[in-house]
C-alpha cells in the first residue's frame, strides 16, 4: 500500500483497527483469487482458532508468477549472485521462473509428490531453492525448509516431526571458502527417517556423493524426463485459504524446536502487503535481502513477498566477508541495488573492517535500507545511516518473528519519522499491547512491558505442526486473549516501540534464535557432562554469545580438549550455529532449595556484573556462587 504522508499513515492505521475486516478485505482484493472468501475473519485466541478469508480458493504461485506474465513476463524476477564473484551470475525473468517452477513441479509429481505431502528442502542459496519452494506450493505440497547450518540430527528431528516423504537437496553448497556437504549430511539424517522415499539432488558443487538406487535421483535427470514428456505447463493446485503452505521450525524456551505453520491465503496477503508498505516498493527497484531462505526472512522477503508484488529480488549465495569484506557493497554497485535489507550482526561485523572497503564502491543507487533479526544498537544504526545510506536512505527497522509471518512494527519508508534503534510504529492492522507480569495492560506512553498482540493479523501462525496444544501454551496461555511474543519492549513518549530483547530463555545469536534448553540438552549428551546451564552475554558482533556453565567431574586433565569435545557435540546435535562461545567448568550450579537453577545469577556472572547478585538467600549452597564468580571467563 502506498502511503503519501505521515497523516495518511495515521488515517489508514485508524481505519485498520476500527474496521479490521473491511481493511483486510480491501488489501486482499489486490490479489488474485480463484474464488473470493465467504468470511474475512473468524477467531478466538483461546483454542486458538484463526481463520482468514475462509472459503476462498487460490494458489500463491499464481500470485507470485502467473499474474505478472501478461504485462511483466520479461521483467527480472530473480538475480542470483554466486559465492565466487568470478563465476557468472544468473538472471531469471518472471516467465523463465514460471516455466522452471512448472517444470520442477511436474518433476515432483513424477516422483510421487501430491497435495498435502510434507517435503523437506535442504539446499544452498541458489535459484533452484526458490524454484523448489514455489514448485511445492504449486502442487499444494507443504515445504519444510531446513537452514544449511543445521546438523544431520536436527534435520532428522524435523523430517520425523513432519513425516516428510521427499527431500530436495544438492550435492554440496559453498559459502566463502568452505564447502557444506549437504547430501552427505542428508544421508546421515536419513538413517533415522523411514518416511522418506525419494531424495532429489541438484548438481551444484560437484563434490562426490553417494546415490542410492531406488531412493536418490538427480534434479537434472528429472527435469529432462519432464522435457521429453513434452508437458511444460503445470496448472496450479487449487488451495483453500486455510490450507497449510509451509512449516518452518523455530526455537523456543523449552524442548525441541517447533514447527510453525503458515497457511496459503493469509500469509500471501500479509507478506505481499507488508513488503509493499514498509519498503514502499517502486516497480523498477532492485531489492536485495541478505538473509538465507532457510529462515523466515528469506521465505517472506526473498521469495513470497517480493514475488507477489512483482519485484526484482536478489539472491546471494555467499557470505559478506569473502573474498573480501566489501562483498555486499560490490553487489550493490554491480546490480545498482535500490533497497538493501540486512541484519545488525552483519552491519557490526562489517563496521570492524573500516571504511576503506566501502569508500571505493558506488552506493548511489541505494534509496532505502532495512534491518531485521535483533535490536539494532545506536552505533550500528548510525554507521549504516552515515556510510551506507549517506544520510539519504530511510532505515526500515522491521520487528517481527517466524510466528508473525511478516513485519509487525516497522517504519514506512520515507513516511514515518525515524528514531535510531526504534522499530517505530505498528504497521496498519497490527495492534500491539504492553502488559506487566500479572497480565495487566500497561497504558500510556513512556512505559515498558512484555509485548503482546491483541487482535489477529492475516500472517500469524495457525498452529505448531502436530501439536496444537503446544501452540496454545507457548503463545496464547501466558496472557488471556493475547498473542505473547516473548519480547520485552518499551514505548516512548511519542508512542514509538523499541524492542529490548527476549524475556524468555531464548538467545538471539547473530540474529538466530537459539533456545538455551536446546543447547543444554546437546551439551548434556557429552559423555562426561552431568549437568549444564546456558545463558547469553553481550557480544560485540553477534549481539549475544552463548555462555555455558558445565558440571563435568570426570573430564580429562586437558580442559581445552574437553571444551572442544563439548563444542563438537553441540555442533553434531544442533549445528554449528549453536556452538558455545564460552564454557566454564563448575563443580555445581546455583540452585534453590526446590532445585531450580538460578539463571539470574548465572546471567550476571556471564555479563561480568558480579558486584550485586541480588538476593541469594534462597540458595541451597551459597559457596557455589563464590566459586563461579572466581572462575568467570
Ligand atoms: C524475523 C525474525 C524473532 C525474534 C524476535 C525478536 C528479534 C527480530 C527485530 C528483533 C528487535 C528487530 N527481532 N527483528 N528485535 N528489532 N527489528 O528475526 O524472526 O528468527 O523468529 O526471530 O528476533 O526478539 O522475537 P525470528
Amino acid at each position: 500500500m502506498k502511503i503519501s504522508s505521515f497523516d495518511h499513515y495515521k488515517e489508514v492505521y485508524k481505519q485498520s483497527v476500527e474496521q479490521p475486516e473491511e481493511f483486510w478485505a480491501g488489501v486482499a482484493d489486490t490479489f488474485q483469487w480463484r474464488k473470493k472468501w465467504d468470511k474475512v475473519l473468524e477467531w478466538n485466541f483461546k483454542e486458538p482458532r484463526i481463520e482468514w478469508f475462509k472459503g476462498a480458493k487460490l494458489n500463491i504461485t499464481e500470485n507470485c508468477l502467473d499474474r505478472h506474465l501478461e504485462e511483466h513476463g520479461d521483467k527480472t524476477a530473480i538475480i542470483w549472485e554466486p559465492n565466487d564473484p568470478k563465476d557468472s551470475h544468473r538472471v531469471l525473468t518472471y516467465r523463465q521462473l514460471h516455466d522452471k517452477v512448472c517444470q520442477f513441479a511436474n518433476a515432483l509429481k513424477n516422483n510421487g509428490a501430491k497435495k498435502g505431502d510434507r517435503i523437506c528442502i535442504y539446499m544452498p542459496m541458489v535459484p533452484e531453492l526458490a524454484i523448489a519452494v514455489l514448485a511445492c506450493a504449486r502442487i499444494g505440497a507443504i515445504h519444510s525448509v531446513v537452514f544449511g547450518g543445521f546438523s544431520a540430527q536436527s534435520i532428522a528431528d524435523r523430517i520425523q516431526d513432519a513425516a516428510c516423504n521427499i527431500v530436495i537437496t544438492a550435492d554440496g553448497g559453498v559459502r566463502g571458502n568452505k564447502e557444506v556437504p549437504l547430501k552427505s549430511i542428508i544421508d546421515d539424517a536419513l538413517v533415522q527417517c523411514k518416511s522418506v522415499e525419494r531424495v532429489i539432488v541438484l548438481t551444484h558443487s560437484r563434490t562426490p556423493i553417494s546415490m542410492i538406487k531406488g531412493r536418490d535421483v538427480w534434479w537434472e535427470d528429472e527435469i529432462r524426463k519432464v522435457e521429453t514428456q513434452g508437458n511444460p505447463d503445470c496448472p496450479a493446485e487449487e488451495m483453500d485459504a486455510e490450507d497449510m503452505l509451509f512449516i518452518l521450525y523455530t526455537s523456543g524456551s523449552t524442548g525441541k524446536p517447533k514447527g510453525v505453520v503458515h497457511t496459503c491465503g493469509g500469509y500471501m496477503v500479509y507478506t505481499g502487503f507488508t513488503f509493499d508498505t514498509a519498503f514502499q516498493y517502486q516497480p523498477e527497484e532492485v531489492y536485495f535481502c541478505t538473509a538465507d531462505i532457510g529462515w523466515i526472512t528469506g521465505h517472506s522477503y526473498i521469495v513470497y513477498g517480493p514475488l507477489s508484488q512483482g519485484a526484482t529480488t536478489l539472491m546471494f549465495e555467499g557470505i559478506p566477508t569473502w573474498p573480501a569484506p566489501g562483498r555486499f557493497w560490490e553487489i550493490v554497485e554491480k546490480y545498482k541495488v535500490n533497497i538493501f535489507y540486512t541484519a545488525p550482526t552483519a552491519i557490526r561485523s562489517l563496521m570492524s573492517f573500516g571504511l576503506d572497503v566501502v569508500k571505493d564502491k558506488d552506493l548511489s543507487s541505494l534509496n532505502k535500507l532495512g534491518s531485521v533479526g535483533e535490536p539494532i544498537n545506536e552505533e550500528a544504526w548510525h554507521w549504516f545511516n552515515d556510510n551506507i545510506g549517506h544520510n539519504k536512505c530511510p532505515i526500515v527497522d522491521t520487528w517481527w518473528q517466524t510466528e508473525t509471518g511478516g513485519f509487525m512494527i516497522s517504519p514506512v519508508a520515507g513516511i514515518t519519522p525515524l528514531k535510531p534503534s526504534f522499530a517505530g510504529l505498528p504497521l496498519p492492522g497490527v495492534q500491539p499491547i504492553l502488559v506487566d507480569e500479572k497480565g495487566e495492560e500497561v497504558v500510556g506512553n513512556d512505559v515498558s512491558g512484555n509485548l503482546c498482540i491483541k487482535f489477529p493479523w492475516p500472517g500469524m501462525l495457525r498452529t505448531t505442526y502436530g501439536d496444537h496444544e503446544r501452540c496454545r501454551t507457548t503463545y496464547f496461555a501466558t496472557y488471556d486473549n493475547m498473542y505473547f511474543t516473548g519480547d520485552g519492549c518499551l514505548r516512548d513518549e511519542d508512542g514509538y516501540y523499541r524492542i529490548t530483547g527476549r524475556v524468555d530463555d531464548v538467545l538471539n545469536v547473530s540474529g538466530h534464535r537459539i533456545g538455551t534448553a536446546e543447547v543444554e540438552n546437546a551439551i548434556n549428551m557429552h559423555s562426561s557432562v552431568v549437568e549444564s546451564a546456558v545463558v547469553g552475554y553481550p557480544h560485540d558482533i553477534k549481539g549475544q554469545g552463548v555462555y555455558a556453565f558445565v558440571v563435568c567431574p570426570n573430564k580429562h586433565s586437558d580442559d581445552e580438549l574437553t571444551r572442544k569435545d563439548i563444542i563438537m557435540t553441540v555442533a553434531r546435535i544442533i549445528g554449528a550455529i549453536a556452538k558455545p562461545d564460552k564454557i566454564q567448568f563448575v563443580s555445581g550450579l546455583p540452585k534453590t532449595r526446590s532445585g531450580k537453577i538460578m539463571r539470574r545469577i548465572l546471567r550476571k556472572v556471564a555479563e561480568g556484573d558480579t558486584g550485586n547478585l541480588g538476593d541469594t538467600s534462597t540458595l541451597l549452597d551459597p559457596a557455589v556462587v563464590e566459586e563461579i564468580k572466581a572462575g568467570a571467563l
